[in-house]
């Protein structure tokens, strides 16, 4: 084994043996660990300073408990986290995922894909996430409001706009950080509108935030498909998920001139052959937190409810599908469903949530030169948002929708051209995981390089 290989294997081996049992973590740092070969042959210097077992440890991991009370008056108990993962580019910077699932290993896999993913946005973002097992589904308002108060009684004390910048992710939207920024403001007696990101633009939120993480994913998808003369006019999508990421995805690929035939949630998916109906997607999922079987009801036509099998069979029916976007969850995309994929003649997949393909799933699609985007790249755009959000609040300033989401449009054209030029340069043309594995990696490691044995 050449030096390189050894190191690489030494690195992934102290993963494994410092974090046991956590295997979403071990998943994504054995992903990025294995592009970064070719990159430590050409740069020992790397090696030399440690930075492929400093980069897997997270500089600080905060677990807590979070003790609220429900409406019929009993104690309950979740448990809170956040990892603060790599400040060398900036403060850390991630969302808060609220889901019953939610473990310390989801959040360090989550944190440890962050890194990357913010560095390629070219802002001045570290990388960091945060969450709880709290489950928001079925709870009241007020006991939202009580969960979000407790978490931050504990939080308060490890964040701010230049120490750790939280936002949303899955179960934590526009309602959940209001609540968390006035805990925060009433603990500190201070207006620090950059302490957290997703904000409504009614009191110091950026325009254009909330569909920022969708027609980012979209863009990418759109600049791959232009490298092989494609475009989504046109096209037949397949989208995953129905929450913040999926519903402006489906937007963004409408504007474009595509039809999104399937939509989906953890009850069963849709298949609507005439294309989704956005506005009452929209009513159902963010207005009355319904679920995606309201929306079959109220939607008629030829629109039908599946509970059985995954979104991703749409692909087999009359008509195939060209992309599929999966924007719900980690490793909803598995080798069984690039078959259906295949068979439907998709051209393109582009991951607007966190990694949803499995690895499988993602050396099968490369196999057979279906475009691939991961998500560090294609879903760079909410974070991104998020950056420019802060920009505003350090200067006291708000920007039109339109400028804004100007900005998120050249940041993932630009994106998407980092990461395409890096696997070039590194002989693997068209492969975007090398690409943005490396791209990331790069400028993470020359900064911590730079900022000595911290
Ligand atoms: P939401 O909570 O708004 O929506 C999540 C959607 O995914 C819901 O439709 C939900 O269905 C479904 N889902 C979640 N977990 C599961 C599961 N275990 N099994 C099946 N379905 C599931 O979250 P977002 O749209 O914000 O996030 C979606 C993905 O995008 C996540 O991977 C997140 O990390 C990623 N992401 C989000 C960003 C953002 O800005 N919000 C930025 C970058 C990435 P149900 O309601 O039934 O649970
Ligand atoms: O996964 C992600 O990039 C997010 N959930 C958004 C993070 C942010 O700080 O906006």
């Amino acid at each position: 084994m050449s030096s390189a290989a050894s190191s690489v294997s030494a690195a992934y081996d102290t993963v494994l043996r410092r974090n046991p049992g956590e295997l979403e973590f071990h998943q994504a740092a054995k992903e990025v660990l294995d592009s970064l070969m070719p990159v430590v042959e050409r740069h020992p210097e790397y090696l030399d300073a440690g930075i492929l077992e400093r980069i897997c440890e997270p500089e600080r991991q905060i677990i807590f408990r979070v003790t609220w009370m429900d409406d019929a008056g009993r104690v309950q108990l979740n448990r809170g986290f956040r990892v603060q993962y790599n400040s060398v580019l900036g403060p850390y910077k991630g969302g808060l995922r609220f889901h019953p699932s939610v473990r310390l290993g989801t959040i360090k896999f989550l944190g440890f894909e962050q890194i990357f993913k913010n560095a390629l946005t070219g802002l001045p973002i570290g990388g960091g996430k945060g969450g709880s097992d709290f489950d928001p589904k079925g709870k009241s308002d007020a006991e939202v409001m009580r969960f979000c108060q407790s978490f931050m009684t504990e939080l308060h004390r490890h964040i701010g706009a230049e120490t750790d910048v939280p936002a949303g992710d899955i179960g934590v939207g526009g309602r959940e950080i209001g609540y968390l920024f006035g805990q925060y403001k009433r603990l500190h007696n201070r207006y620090e509108s950059g302490v957290l990101t997703g904000k409504s633009p009614a009191w110091g939120g950026s325009l254009a935030r909330t569909e920022a993480t969708g027609y980012g994913t979209v863009i990418f998808a759109q600049q791959m498909l232009k490298t092989k003369n494609r475009s989504l006019d046109g096209a037949r999508v397949i989208v995953s998920g129905s929450g913040n990421v999926a519903i402006y995805a489906t937007e963004k690929a409408q504007q474009l001139g595509a039809t999104v035939v399937g939509l989906s949630d953890s009850s069963g998916y849709v298949y609507d052959p005439d294309g989704i109906d956005l506005e009452l997607i929209k009513q159902i999922k963010e207005i009355e937190r319904g679920r995606i079987s309201d929306y079959v009801a109220r939607r008629g036509g030829r629109a039908e409810l599946r509970t059985s099998g995954k979104v991703w069979d749409i692909a087999r029916e009359e008509g195939g599908a060209d992309v599929a976007l999966p924007c719900a969850t980690q490793n909803e995309l598995d080798e069984n469903d690039v078959r259906s994929l295949l068979d439907g003649g998709c051209a393109a997949v582009a991951e607007g949530a966190n990694m949803p393909c499995t690895p499988e799933a993602v050396e099968l699609l490369h196999q057979n030169g279906v475009l691939f985007a991961p998500g560090k790249a294609a879903n760079a755009g909410g974070v991104a948002t998020s950056a420019l959000e802060m920009q505003q609040n350090a200067s006291r300033d708000t920007w039109t929708f339109d400028y804004t989401a100007d900005r998120l449009e050249q940041i993932m054209v630009n994106v998407h051209e980092q990461c395409a030029q890096t696997a070039e340069e590194y002989g693997k043309p068209g492969d975007y995981v090398l690409g943005a594995n490396i791209a990331g990696f790069t400028k993470v490691a020359d900064a911590m390089l730079a900022l000595g044995v911290i």
